[in-house]
């Protein structure tokens, strides 16, 4: 749930990146740092394993400036994709305002999308919250890969995104393509959820 004080006119949102893991969760997140360094007064904390796998999440505050006359600031979280860390996703989800789901674009990772978008689906109901009434946004990241076989975007919106009817971003996370998009979409859809509160 977002933090509104109204006294001190601050909004504090929360927006979570999931999705399968090795999707570029944290090179999204990453990305974001490097660009907008000004902006981010603190260092984006990781918590990984050995093998550079995030572990518990990444975390990445981020000062937007006002908005509707409050000091907006932004909490950036990734969960850890990987099957086994359901109670750390589910932790990490907790008070969520907004989320960015990224797929994989990869034709073998097919199955790994879908299991995780029915994952975050459970996850959110556990919470009562509908995946449907949620801010939302869908990323097709690794567009870039020139190598390995690609799913077609049209492809990707009718397995994922054909009931969500979310808006969704055909990206890269490495080389930076569409990601500060997606953020701004996913910013401006959670702000607009919260305008009932910031009166
Ligand atoms: N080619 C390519 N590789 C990517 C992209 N995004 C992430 N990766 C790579 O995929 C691997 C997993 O990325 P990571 O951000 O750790 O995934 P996470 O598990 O979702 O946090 C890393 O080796 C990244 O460098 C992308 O858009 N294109
Ligand atoms: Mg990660």
């Amino acid at each position: 749930m977002a933090f509104v004080n109204m006294k001190t006119k601050e909004v504090q949102a929360k927006i979570v990146f999931y999705g399968p893991g090795r999707g570029g969760k944290t090179t999204n997140l990453e990305y974001v740092y490097s660009k907008f360094r000004e902006r981010i007064k603190t260092d984006m904390v990781s918590i990984k394993t050995h093998g550079d796998r995030t572990l518990f999440f990444d975390f990445l505050p981020f000062d937007i400036g006002k908005i509707m006359g409050y000091d907006v600031k932004i909490q950036l979280y990734t969960v850890p994709g990987q099957v086994k860390y359901n109670a750390t996703r589910k932790l990490v989800l907790k008070g969520v305002d907004g989320m960015v789901f990224v797929a994989d674009s990869q034709r073998d990772k097919r199955e790994k999308n879908h299991e995780s978008l029915k994952n975050l689906q459970e996850n959110l109901a556990a919470y009562k919250k509908s995946i449907f009434k949620i801010p939302l946004v869908l990323q097709y990241n690794k567009r870039d890969l020139k190598e390995t076989p690609l799913m077609p975007i049209e492809m990707m919106e009718k397995d994922l995104n054909k009931q969500l009817k979310a808006p969704s971003f055909p990206a890269s996370a490495i080389t930076g393509e569409n990601v500060v998009p997606t953020l701004k979409k996913i910013i401006s859809l959670t702000m607009a959820s919260l305008q009932n509160v910031m009166k």
